[in-house]
């Protein structure tokens, strides 16, 4: 039975990956610095039909405790088949010249060098599964540029290309390394980029259907869900309603 490490499983797409992996009976190891919401949910994972879960809390952006948290991992937990890299990020809407450093660094130290570290504790045990995978939850946001997102539109650019560089590097180990981009949907993603306005929040996804986690979820199991020989290497999800990272079709 397989094992996966979810970062970011408290909430919004990491959540429903986790959900969507305890109906096939995987191992989890599910991440997020809210201890509390992941404790909630283990049980939910447990009745679903998870073979067992692990909860791991720790803030991905600082490297001590990814590694103490990869470290800490014993016995059969140490053999991790999938890496969802999921957390993230994005902080704040401004202009550069407006724009809050602070928030620039949280976006970075996130989305870019937390992913990084979470991948780099875990290649060596990758190499140890017999069908290792690692996904990376990147964005339409790596892709295209719009307005108010240069920050955050550049950490998932940065995601973009270290998932191309990933695959390149572990081509000789069969690491199978898959990039998810999605577009508007409907999480806990605004509300935190507008840092606590839920009326902001909610007008992003008003006048058209937005894709649910739950959608995201699905992509995932797709991909990880492909025989051993086949890798789904980068795949772009958007609400039909959105044809583009600012063309949304609005009714109203
Ligand atoms: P949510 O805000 O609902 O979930 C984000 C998750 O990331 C939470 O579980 C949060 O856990 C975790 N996280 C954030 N910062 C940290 C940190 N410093 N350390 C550890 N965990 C952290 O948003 P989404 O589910 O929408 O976002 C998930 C990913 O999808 C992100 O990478 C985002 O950029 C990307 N994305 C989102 C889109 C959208 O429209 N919603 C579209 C395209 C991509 P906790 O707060 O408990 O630490
Ligand atoms: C999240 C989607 O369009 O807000 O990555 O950047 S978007």
């Amino acid at each position: 039975m397989k094992t996966a490490l979810i970062t970011g499983a408290s909430s919004g797409f990491g959540k429903a990956i986790a959900t969507a992996f305890a109906r096939k009976g995987y191992r989890l190891i599910i991440t997020g610095r809210r201890n509390e919401k992941l404790e909630a949910l283990k049980p939910k994972l447990m009745d679903l039909g998870a073979k067992d879960v692990l909860l791991l809390s720790f803030d991905i952006q600082d490297k001590e405790a990814v590694n103490n948290a990869v470290d800490s991992l014993s016995g059969e937990w140490k053999n991790i088949d999938i890496l969802i890299n999921n957390a993230g990020l994005a902080v704040g809407k401004s202009t550069i010249e407006n724009g809050e450093i602070d928030d620039w660094e949280r976006m970075i130290n996130t989305n870019v060098k937390g992913l990084l570290y979470m991948t780099r504790a875990l290649i060596a045990t990758l190499k140890n599964s017999d069908g290792p995978h690692i996904v990376n939850i990147g964005s339409i946001a790596g892709t295209e540029v719009y307005p108010g997102g240069n920050v955050y539109c550049a950490s998932k650019h940065a995601v973009n290309a270290l998932s191309k560089a990933m695959r390149i590097e572990l081509l000789p180990y069969a690491i199978r390394v898959s990039q998810i981009r999605p577009g508007l949907a409907e999480t806990e993603f605004s509300v935190v980029r507008y840092k606590g306005d839920e009326t902001k929040a909610a007008d992003v996804y008003k006048g058209y259907e937005p894709l649910l986690a739950e959608d995201v979820a699905r992509a995932v199991e797709f991909v990880v869900d492909q025989p051993k020989h086949v890798c789904i290497n980068d795949l772009e999800i958007t609400p039909t309603a959105q044809a583009n990272a600012y063309l949304i079709e609005k009714n109203g």
